[in-house]
């Protein structure tokens, strides 16, 4: 970069080496930036797709719509790309621009303090670097939430949590219990309900699948993508898909819209036309609205559980001892495996980390309610940090990748005032974050996710934590700061002050 008379030279440290890191560092080194540093806590990038490595992972986004924009991917093998696949991917790609040079691994960042204008990182193996500007991907889901359930240390077969997966354990003909219903527990149920002796799926609460097909993509279409730049984007971009997330989006915050009501038809249909047996029917029928929690899309789901392998478990549990799983009612499933596929704990970000603001704001007490952040991007009094998938985003069933880029697109538009020199800091407004909080409260109610289940979408009030607006509201939100929502101070004011 030819930086002019009064650009600064700014450097850069990217929290995580997921998909939203990897990014990021993409994006800083395409506009010139050349100190870029990238702190991962682990051995290797990917995030979410490193860590989950369960039996049938797949991402419920098709597979071109799963792809940054500006990195189009001919070869998936399917129209949802397994899980293994988006790793390779990610890996591919962070080659490709470089990216794995700028990466610091099994540097797992505990510290991130503002002092005097630049913050300081500390990782835990004590390595100290500094930033003028932070950028946190450190990703939603990271944090497994262990269920509060009794015994489980005293399981003698093999336990452990789905982000977790041991693969050195067999499971083939041997029996097995998976605990959730969530995408993650109806992924597995489904690869594993042919493979093995005995499967009990411990449902707490059944859920609404959406059906979808999951066709593999042919060697000839596969070889037209890959010649056809515009068929490739094409598929990126798919109309109908778009139109879909677009219906889809509008139905969430409108649960009262035809678009809603025709959801809720095509889930009661699927689970009345598919499941023959009417008690395990009644058994897997939510009492909830669809798309309150998660909309689950599965291509055969409801085929597993009909296969003579496949118990579904409704009574509540009471303990996990030496043989397996203790019911309430005294019935004891007796099991070789237990798969707790129970979630994660979706308000921690960049937490546990210690991240302190200026004048010695912590973020553990600016967020010991629940996570808050300005258009998800920005807290205030915390300076020049800016958050890749952050509270308050939008999360469902669309790609985040998308939505990270939307948001680069803002965080671009901040650091460029830090780079021209005009200010020396910039974060959102008290106000600009209250008022913008007000609305989002307000909005979120509304929603579907807040017409009463419970699910890792709701805050710790109970009241849904994400994006409660449409995507085109998102999208509008992203396109240019409104900069009276951002306090910005100049080189001589954060002089004055230091
Ligand atoms: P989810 O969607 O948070 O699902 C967790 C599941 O675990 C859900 O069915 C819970 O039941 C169940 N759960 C949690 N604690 C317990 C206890 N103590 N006993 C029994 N059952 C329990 O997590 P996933 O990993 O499936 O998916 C997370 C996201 O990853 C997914 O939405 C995609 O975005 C990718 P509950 O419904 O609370 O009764």
């Amino acid at each position: 970069m030819s930086a002019t008379e009064s650009q600064r030279e700014l450097r850069f440290v990217v929290m995580g080496a997921g998909m939203a890191g990897i990014l990021a560092a993409i994006k800083l080194r395409e506009a010139g930036h050349g100190e870029v540093a990238v702190y991962e806590k682990a051995d290797r990038i990917g995030g979410t797709w490193r860590e989950n490595t369960y039996p049938g992972l797949t991402c419920d986004v098709p597979s071109h719509s799963y792809t940054y924009s500006f990195e189009p991917n001919p070869d998936w093998s399917r129209y949802l790309p397994p899980g293994a696949e988006i790793q390779d991917y990610f890996e591919r790609t962070t080659r490709k621009y470089g990216i794995d040079k700028l990466i610091r691994f099994n540097e797992e960042i505990i510290s991130c303090e503002y002092r005097n204008g630049r913050w300081q990182i500390e990782t835990k193996s004590g390595l100290r670097d500094e930033a003028d500007v932070v950028i946190a991907a450190t990703g939603v889901l990271h944090v497994p939430r262990y269920p509060d359930i009794d015994g489980i240390e005293d399981f003698e077969g093999a336990i452990f949590h789905t982000s977790r997966w041991d693969h050195s354990v067999p499971l083939d003909d041997r029996r097995i219990g998976v605990i959730g219903t969530g995408s993650t527990g109806v992924q597995i149920v489904s690869a594993l309900s042919k493979r093995v002796k005995k499967l009990v799926h411990f449902q707490r609460t059944p859920q609404w699948i959406m059906p979808v097909e999951n066709p593999e993509f042919s060697e000839e279409q596969k070889a037209a993508f890959r010649n056809d730049p515009e068929l490739l984007k094409y598929m990126q971009n798919e109309p109908e898909y778009l139109a879909n997330v677009e219906r889809f989006t509008n139905a969430i915050v409108e649960p009262e819209s035809p678009a809603m009501e025709e959801i809720e038809t095509i889930v009661r249909d699927y689970l009345e036309n598919s499941i023959r047996d009417p008690e395990l029917r009644e058994k897997l029928r939510p009492s909830y609205r669809a798309a309150c929690k998660r909309l689950i899309y599965s291509p055969d789901f409801y085929e597993a559980v009909q296969r003579p392998s496949v118990e579904v478990e409704l009574g509540a549990i009471e303990r996990i001892e030496a043989k397996g799983v203790r019911l309430k009612d005294g019935t004891l499933h007796e099991l070789d495996v237990i798969a707790l596929a129970t979630g994660f704990k979706a308000d921690q970000f960049m937490r546990p980390m210690n991240v302190v603001g200026r004048n010695g704001v912590e973020l553990n007490e600016v967020w010991a309610d629940t996570p808050r952040a300005y258009l998800s991007i920005s807290i205030p009094e915390f300076p020049n940090l800016f958050m890749l998938n952050g509270p308050n985003g939008p999360v469902g069933n669309f790609s985040l990748i998308d939505i990270a880029e939307h948001q680069w697109h803002y965080i671009e538009q901040l650091i460029a005032k830090l780079e021209s020199g005009e200010c020396a800091e910039v974060c959102a407004t008290q106000s600009a974050l209250d008022a913008f909080d007000k609305a989002r409260l307000e909005a979120a109610k509304k929603t579907i996710f807040g017409s009463g289940c419970q699910s890792w979408y709701l805050d710790a009030n109970g009241v849904p934590a994400t994006w409660p607006w449409t995507q085109k509201k998102f999208y509008e939100a992203m396109a240019e700061p409104d900069f009276s929502a951002f306090e910005l101070v100049s080189l001589e004011e954060e002089n004055a002050g230091a």
